[in-house]
């Protein structure tokens, strides 16, 4: 399965977008979650961590009782302080997967170290937002 990531960041490298349409597995590992009172929100890879370079990735929402929840729109973005620099900022491109509330995902860092990622949603199901604390390997 390796191999198939690497083959997505490529391809989607090749077309500078993230058209990542591979069928994911159920090997994902979950990164990180967070709950808010209405959601909780997972990142999964299927490495379960984020590298330097180009990553793939899925993002999930879920009602508390465990179902899919449709948040509409949906936006990732990282930020990396820097000593003495401005911060490093990186979005992520993300899409919506067939399944309700499933978003694959796209990111590429320049450089390791610590990420505080926001992710918003703006839908059906009203407006939000959390804060992930992620380590770039
Ligand atoms: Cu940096």
């Amino acid at each position: 399965m390796n191999r198939l990531i690497a083959v997505i960041a490529v391809v989607a490298g090749l077309l500078g977008v993230g058209a990542v349409t591979a069928a994911w597995s159920a090997e994902l590992k979950v990164m990180q979650t967070q709950k808010t009172k209405d959601a909780v929100i997972a990142i999964k890879s299927e490495t379960g961590q984020w590298k330097q370079g180009k990553n793939a990735f899925v993002l999930e929402f879920t009602s508390p009782s465990g179902q899919p929840l449709d948040v509409g729109k949906v936006a990732l973005s990282t930020s990396m302080a820097m000593p003495g620099m401005a911060p490093m900022v990186a979005g992520a491109i993300l899409s919506s997967d067939k399944a309700p509330g499933r978003y694959l995902g796209t990111i590429d860092f320049p450089d390791g170290g610590t990420r505080q990622v926001t992710v918003t949603w703006d839908g059906p199901s009203g407006k939000g937002s959390v804060r992930f604390s992620v380590p770039v390997r």
